[in-house]
C-alpha cells in the first residue's frame, strides 16, 4: 500500500506540473517552475498540497484526457489535442512525447515526458 501511494504521488505530481500550465519553459529557474502548479493544486489554500489535493487534481488531469480523447482509443492526436486546448504543452511538444511515432501520444508516453522533464530539472538545480 505505501509503495504503492508513493508511486501514485509522484504521478500525480509528474502530471501536475504540467497540467497544462507554461510551466517548464527551459529558461525559468527550477524553484520558480514549480511554484504555479502546486498553488493551483493546494485547494484549500493552506500553503500546503495534501495528497488529497494531488489525487484530485490528477483525477481532474485524466478526465481532461480522456475527455480530449473523443474516439475514445486512449491517446490523442494532434487534432485532439487542438480541439481540446486543455495540454498546450503536449500539444507543443508533441514530436517530443509521441516515442513510438504512431501519430498520437498515450498516457502513458504523455508521463514518460514528464518524468524526464522532471528529470531534466532536478539536473539544473
Ligand atoms: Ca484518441
Ligand atoms: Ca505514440
Amino acid at each position: 500500500m505505501s509503495t504503492r501511494s508513493l508511486a501514485v504521488s509522484t504521478i500525480v505530481t509528474l502530471a501536475l506540473a504540467m497540467a497544462g500550465l507554461p510551466v517548464f519553459a527551459q529558461t525559468t529557474p527550477p524553484a520558480k517552475k514549480e511554484a504555479p502548479a502546486a498553488k493551483k493544486m493546494d485547494t484549500n489554500k493552506d500553503g500546503k498540497v495534501s495528497k488529497e489535493e494531488r489525487k484530485k487534481a490528477q483525477e481532474k488531469w485524466e478526465a481532461n484526457f480522456k475527455a480530449a480523447d473523443k474516439n475514445k482509443d486512449g491517446a490523442l492526436t494532434k487534432d485532439e489535442l487542438k480541439d481540446s486546448k486543455a495540454f498546450p504543452r503536449v500539444a507543443q511538444n508533441f514530436n517530443a512525447i509521441d516515442t513510438n511515432k504512431d501519430g498520437k501520444v498515450s498516457l502513458e508516453e504523455v508521463r514518460a515526458w514528464q518524468a524526464a522533464n522532471r528529470a531534466e530539472q532536478k539536473k539544473q538545480k
